[in-house]
């Protein structure tokens, strides 16, 4: 079996192919000012998405935040502020804009000829996010003007009701009413308040989980990829996306290099594979934001250990365990092997990933990242695979 170092490979160059094959949603906030429009788009996708200073004007009152690696595009309008002129300029300038949004986009797509862009997709709103305070205690009728001609779009649209540490129980009922009775959208009521206390008490109220999976639901297919890799914390949301899209993807792209039996010292093909397959599921997780050269560290590990396990697990027979895989074992890598390799790879990488992840994002730990990837950790998830893989 060739011999794989680590330095041939660029982990950098490979993140990049796979952060240029993500699509991303154009998502447009709304709400007077003061909503907690900004709150919103903190608490959801973290502090970076839409940093201060890092927009691009595009248009009156509205500015784009997107950056390279990040999985979603933002637009922000600037809010109005209750009975000035701005009020009746904000619809206009939200409509105009959207009304000529498509048209824009889809010259500069023209004039750019961008090689990668193959979305039809991309020059669409494809959701908003109408953000009401309840603290104002109030619907105002340039809300549900505003709603209104949005949904005449037929964009999706969910109202954000924001701030609902500031009303009490009877005042939130009244606003929601008066959401429901005024237009027919769905509504999720939210507070960022880093009060420990007041957020124990809204525990039952608080509706995030909600508002996301509205979102997702919400996005083509092909846009749900980039809005889960963009967002913070949801680890359940990413663990899912992984199994059930992003491993997939690599297990049968494994399963087509050993399509035709291929000889065992060809089985090292596979190496690129689960490479690239290690560096997406540690960038869905958001780990490529955390630490700049962990996508070498992981990527290292696995150029060590693939080679290492895959001779290792075929000698341990542990291949046997599973159905469809011939007798040919020893001689040629199957489909059957190539893509269980991998997938038990995924697996165990993805673990990997989420444990890391629960540590740094969720419990704020420092840690060390050899601690998590290294041989015996991937060696005893992916022989968890096998096992799992057998029962089932
Ligand atoms: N108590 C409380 N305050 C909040 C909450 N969300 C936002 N705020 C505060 O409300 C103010 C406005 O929030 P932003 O998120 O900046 O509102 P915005 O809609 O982005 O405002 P503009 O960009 O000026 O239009 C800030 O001082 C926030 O700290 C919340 O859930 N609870
Ligand atoms: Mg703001």
């Amino acid at each position: 079996m060739k011999d794989y170092r680590p330095d041939d490979f660029d982990f950098n160059q490979t993140l990049g192919e796979i952060t240029q094959g993500i699509k991303k949603p154009n998502i447009l906030i709304c709400g007077a000012t003061g909503a907690g429009k900004s709150s919103v788009v903190n608490y959801v996708f973290g502090e970076d998405v839409a940093k201060i200073g890092h927009g691009i004007p595009v248009t009156r009152g509205i500015t784009k935040f997107q950056q390279e690696n990040i999985g979603v595009v933002l637009y922000d309008t600037e809010g109005y502020e209750i009975g000035t002129e701005k009020v009746s300029n904000y619809k206009l300038n939200v409509e105009t804009w959207v009304n000529e949004f498509r048209e824009n986009e889809s010259d500069k797509h023209q004039t750019m000829k961008t090689a990668n862009d193959n979305s039809d997709l991309s020059n669409q709103i494809h959701e908003v996010w109408y953000c009401i305070s309840a603290a104002n205690k109030r619907v105002t009728d340039m809300d549900i003007d505003v709603i209104r001609m949005l949904n005449r779009k037929k964009l999706p649209l969910a109202v954000v009701l924001t701030q609902i540490d500031n009303v009490d129980a009877e005042e939130l009922q009244a606003m929601e009413e008066a959401i429901r009775n005024n237009c027919q959208v769905e509504f999720f009521r939210t507070s960022v308040s880093d009060d420990e206390v007041v957020i124990s008490a809204l525990n039952d109220y608080l509706q995030w989980d909600e508002l996301i999976k509205w979102a997702i639901d919400h996005l083509d297919e092909s846009l749900r990829e980039g809005f889960i890799s963009a967002l913070k914390g949801n680890l359940a949301a990413k663990k899912r996306l992984i199994n059930h899209k992003i491993i997939p993807l690599y297990t049968s792209g494994a399963a087509g290099v050993a399509l035709t039996p291929i000889p065992f010292s060809d089985a090292a093909l596979l190496v690129p594979i689960q490479i690239k397959m290690s560096l997406h599921i540690m960038k869905t997780y958001g780990l490529d934001q955390k630490l700049g050269n962990l996508s070498s560290l992981v990527g290292s590990v696995v150029v060590s250990e693939s080679g290492r396990l895959l001779a290792q697990t075929l000698s341990a027979n542990l291949f046997k365990l599973i159905p469809g895989v011939g007798t040919a074992i020893g001689t040629t890598v199957n489909t059957a092997v190539a893509s269980s390799f991998t997938a038990a790879m995924g697996y165990a990488i993805s673990e990997i990933c989420f444990r890391c992840a629960t540590a740094v994002f969720e419990e704020g730990k420092e840690i060390e990242w050899n601690d998590y990837f290294n041989g015996e950790n991937i060696g005893k998830l992916m022989t968890e695979w096998f096992r799992v893989a057998r029962r089932g």
